[in-house]
């Protein structure tokens, strides 16, 4: 096992006392108690942070408030933005290692992972997001049943920044779905208060010295660590938050929607999954499986977008099987900072628990299962991987998010049972089908209930390709030229001659 070795700065950052993070400066949080931050692989408490209560809530919005009244950002020329935007990009690049040993320290994840994942691809959207700042463009609009008759108008749309954005972000991608949530609604001239999951908190804490280190003023970017229940809860019904941009679980995104609808706040949620596979008979099967594999099992399949069920045509079924069983049985397991480790804890010993409690069930109920290697011993978070062979289709391990190492795999005898039995859920986020058949990726695709379909690949995502669910799986699309969207208002204008 050659393990990473922790770079002084990443220790010298565990060893700190953290604030918050609000109008450009370290604050010490009115509450006293501190938040323990736990090392997934050894499950010892690896730093702590500070828990933001009420009063802490309305600084951060009123900070954030008080730089968007006075247009030091919203007002500042967009080229101007850009350019801060990208040298933010530029200070990720510099501290990337940092970032990522934080990352796999907190989160558990590969840190090969999160060099290229996480560090890697904050960059590269930070990047597309630095230029969405200049793309942000009205209508000129004819008006076509003007009065009084003979009155001439000249009308055209602004799309003007929203406001002060909340964003909460959960544990399995920190640092990437943070930039996901608050770098779109920088670009397009809003102040934002970001609540990382207290599972998760540091690298957000690194992020904001990055921020103002790259010139983004005061009070544009606040950081506040604390409980979802308490700081994210009194974050979101803020009368002074405009927008929440949320990625989480289904059912605090509901709790959230519901908060924001009694003031009528905007809203984006990007939820759960429970993501199907279709694998037709002709299907490439060296392809399918290394593919099935990665989208299952990257970052112990706490991924949104992981596949979580796959539904495999009759001929090809034991051939599936038996590959996707050679690759269980090959995964190295342990700590993230091992780069040769495939398969490492998951984030907290309540998602342990989690996973391993939807495995006994299925177990008790009689489901065939493969298991992966044994896991090191000592108290990391760790599950052994699973594949569970055609169970039935009522247990709560085939119907809800698992958000584990833990796929299933269910014979079908047609692809119209494959589509039906994918479509037999409340979830709409993502979904996949394995064909060398033309018509069958141009015809299936539209028939697959989710924001994204991709053909013989699985959770391949890029800035540019709008990304969301439909049904309980969210509202809303990041990604894109559209995101600018989800962060502006369109105001007419109309001047009379
Ligand atoms: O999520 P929560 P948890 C799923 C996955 C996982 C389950 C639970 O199935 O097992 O959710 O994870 C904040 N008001 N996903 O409990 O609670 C919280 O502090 C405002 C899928 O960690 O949804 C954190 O910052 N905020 C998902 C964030 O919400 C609140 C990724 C997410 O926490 C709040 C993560 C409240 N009332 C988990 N309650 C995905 N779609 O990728 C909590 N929070």
């Amino acid at each position: 096992m050659t393990v990473t070795s922790v770079l002084p700065d990443v220790q010298m950052f565990l060893d700190r006392k953290h604030g918050l993070y609000l109008d450009g400066q370290w604050v010490d949080s009115s509450v006293q108690t501190r938040l323990p931050v736990f090392n997934p692989a050894t499950g010892k408490v690896l730093s702590s942070v500070a828990d933001a209560g009420f009063d802490d809530v309305q600084h951060a919005v009123a900070s954030a408030k008080r730089s968007f009244d006075k247009g030091v950002w919203r007002d500042m020329r967009p080229s101007e933005r850009e350019r801060i935007l990208l040298r933010l990009a530029d200070l990720v690049e510099r501290d990337a290692e940092i970032l990522a040993q934080l990352e796999t320290l907190e989160q558990g994840q590969s840190i090969t992972l999160s060099r290229i994942l996480e560090a890697g691809g904050a960059q590269s959207w930070i990047r597309y997001v630095a230029g969405l700042a200049t793309k942000i463009t009205g209508q000129s609009l004819d008006v076509s049943i003007a009065m009084p008759p003979g009155a001439r108008y000249t009308a055209y749309t602004r799309k003007e920044p929203i406001g002060v954005v909340a964003g909460i972000v959960p544990w399995n991608f920190p640092l990437l779905i943070g930039v996901w949530k608050v770098l779109p609604a920088l670009a397009a001239g809003c102040s934002v208060v970001v609540k990382p999951s207290e599972i998760t908190p540091l690298t957000m804490l690194w992020f904001a010295q990055l921020a103002t280190e790259a010139g983004v003023p005061d009070g544009v970017f606040n950081v506040l660590t604390g409980m979802g229940a308490v700081a994210g809860a009194a974050l979101v019904s803020h009368p002074d938050v405009a927008k929440v941009t949320f990625t989480g679980s289904t059912p605090v995104g509901k709790q959230i929607a519901e908060q924001c609808a009694s003031r009528l706040a905007r809203v984006s949620l990007e939820l759960g999954g429970k993501n199907p596979a279709i694998v037709l008979a002709d299907a490439d099967i060296e392809r399918t499986v290394n593919g099935l594999t990665m989208a299952g099992f990257l970052n112990q399949g706490q991924v949104c977008a992981a596949c979580s069920r796959i539904y495999v045509e009759a001929p090809l079924f034991d051939r599936v099987a038996a590959g996707l069983e050679i690759a269980l049985s090959g995964m190295s397991i342990g700590p993230g900072m091992d780069p040769t480790a495939f398969i490492n804890p998951v984030v907290s010993r309540p998602q342990q628990k989690k996973v391993q409690s939807y495995l006994d069930r299925a177990s008790e109920a009689g489901a065939e299962m493969l298991r992966g290697p044994q896991v090191p011993e000592g108290d990391g978070f760790y599950i052994r991987p699973a594949l569970v062979l055609n169970p039935d289709d009522t247990l709560a391990l085939t119907r809800e998010e698992v958000f584990g190492p833990v796929m299933t795999l269910t014979r079908v005898s047609s692809a119209e049972e494959a589509l039906a039995k994918a479509n037999d859920t409340n979830f709409g986020l993502a979904a996949s089908l394995w064909t060398n058949n033309l018509e069958a990726a141009m015809k299936l695709p539209p028939r697959m209930e989710a924001g994204t379909v991709w053909v013989n690949s699985h959770v391949m995502i890029d800035p540019n390709m709008p990304f969301g669910g439909i049904k309980q799986s969210g509202i809303g699309r990041d990604f894109g030229t559209a995101w600018l969207d989800a962060f502006t208002e369109t105001k007419s204008i109309c001047i009379q001659h």
